[in-house]
């Protein structure tokens, strides 16, 4: 008898897998069929830029070169599928200022400027990848 029960309620709760199965349908991916893109960023990586070619059109962090008043934050987002970061100085001649560390794709990194100055940046993964925060 309690056998039977058991094999019942087995039966049942597979069929409640098969029922929820069929009904399920991921909204998000369904949509968009990407991650949505909740951050809005002063400045963007875009997509392709882990290879070289960006740096011929400077276009590796748009834009590549951004003017704001002391005080005042600036926010990237990583928007392409590779890993990329925002390093002070320039590939050969780190100043450390400051660091993302490794962005995931669609992750953001907002930074407050106190001091004034141009302030480059670079790309640790993709040394081609430069751009500056002026600061006046
Ligand atoms: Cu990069």
């Amino acid at each position: 008898m309690l056998k039977k029960i058991t094999v019942v309620g087995i039966i049942i709760f597979a069929g409640l897998i098969v029922l929820g199965l069929a009904f399920y349908t991921p909204s998000n991916e369904e949509e968009t069929g990407e991650p949505e893109l909740t951050v809005k960023g002063d400045v963007v990586m875009p997509t392709k830029v882990s290879r070289p070619g960006c740096e011929e059109t400077d276009r590796c962090y748009i834009p590549s070169s951004i003017v704001i008043d002391a005080g005042n934050k600036v926010t990237w987002v990583n928007e392409d599928s590779a890993f990329h970061s925002v390093t002070s100085g320039f590939y050969d001649a780190p100043t450390n200022l400051f660091d993302s560390g490794h962005m995931n794709p669609f992750e953001s990194y907002t930074l407050a400027f106190e001091e004034t100055g141009t302030f480059d940046y670079y790309c640790t993964l993709h040394p081609w990848m430069m751009g500056q925060v002026i600061v006046q």
